[in-house]
């Protein structure tokens, strides 16, 4: 109770009332696709936590951008609500140490914590040449994937590039880039959470899952959490209600000049994307892509960058 009085307090003094944080916690568990009865014990994960494992994020090849996602996020306090349920104890873009002393800190935590931290991956792994394309302290990508993987309870994969390869093994991937799960052969038994970036209420989702039900999310054959993951963009898309609405149609015309509001013909990858951006959007639900009138690149499918280009050719 005192965890709770005291949490309100923390968040009433940065300006967030406790209404904005229950509307938060509605919010998130509806994304998490749990009924309206979870959405106190969701709170509580927050106010009362009972346990806040130990992270280890690692950053392999990629942009940041997922990092940046989260920490920018939709709610400008949500990085410090992440940061009060976990225990990061390495994240290269955060933490203040630096050289030996960070390095130190890695291993330190992967030896103190072993079978009981979360890993978090961004990122994708180079596996040719030795992995000459990516080394952090003198060692490769792969090799401190292999040392740190392993050992986690659980890993997760964040952003279409630690999910799939992303970017950096795009043809002709000369650095032979791999998805973590494909780069050590762990494929089905890594959390993926693509997008480039991915929204981050699908890790926060992912995390407060594991955190309240003791167990990851379900995912799908691409190790995807179905909850995020279950349905196309086309499938929740409003420009398709649109056309497919009588009301606009007749607004329009015609169903053939409704339809002209859908993306479709300027290259809309909508109908081959799993993800729900239609729903969950980004920065504080003010927009996404196709809301913003560019239509979807296709940013959380496997290989998006060569199966999805040219971007505004009709699929
Ligand atoms: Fe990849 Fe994340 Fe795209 Fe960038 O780090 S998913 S390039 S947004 O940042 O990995
Ligand atoms: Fe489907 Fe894209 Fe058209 Fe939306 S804009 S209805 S996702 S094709
Ligand atoms: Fe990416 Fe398409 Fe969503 S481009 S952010 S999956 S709308």
């Amino acid at each position: 109770m005192e965890k709770e009085k005291e949490f309100y307090e923390r968040l009433e003094s940065k300006g967030v009332s406790r209404r904005d944080f229950m509307k938060f916690c509605t919010f998130l568990t509806a994304t998490m696709g749990l009924s309206t009865s979870f959405v106190p014990k969701v709170a509580e994960v927050f106010a009362a936590p009972n346990q806040r494992p130990p992270v280890v994020w690692l950053h392999f090849g990629e942009c940041t951008g997922c990092s940046e996602a989260l920490l920018r996020s939709m709610y400008p306090w949500i990085d410090e609500l992440v940061l009060e349920i976990l225990d990061v104890e390495y994240h290269e873009t955060i933490m203040a140490a630096a050289g030996y002393q960070a390095e130190e800190n890695l291993h330190n935590a992967v030896k103190k914590y072993k079978g009981q931290f979360v890993c978090v991956v961004e990122g994708s792994i180079a596996t040719k040449f030795d992995g000459g394309y990516g080394k952090v302290a003198g060692k490769s990508f792969l090799e401190i994937a292999q040392e740190v993987v392993p050992h986690a309870a659980a890993t997760i994969a964040i952003g279409s590039c630690a999910s799939f390869g992303g970017i950096p093994a795009a043809a002709p991937n000369p650095g032979g880039y791999k998805g973590v799960g494909a780069a050590l052969g762990m494929e089905g038994k890594i959390v993926n959470i693509p997008g480039c970036p991915p929204n981050p209420i699908n890790l926060v989702g992912t995390i407060v899952n594991y955190l309240l039900l003791g167990k990851l999310p379900a995912l799908d054959d691409k190790g995807r959490p179905v909850f995020a993951y279950g349905k196309t963009i086309h499938d929740s898309c409003p420009r398709r209600a649109h056309f497919e609405n009588d009301e606009f149609v007749e607004q329009f015309g015609s169903e053939e000049a409704a339809l002209g509001y859908c993306l479709y013909k300027m290259g809309c990858r909508g109908p081959e994307t799993y993800n729900n951006c239609a729903v969950a959007k980004f920065n504080d639900g003010t927009s996404w892509p196709i809301e913003a009138g560019a239509p979807c690149i296709g940013c959380s499918e496997p290989d998006f960058w060569d199966t999805m280009t040219p971007f505004y050719e009709e699929l």
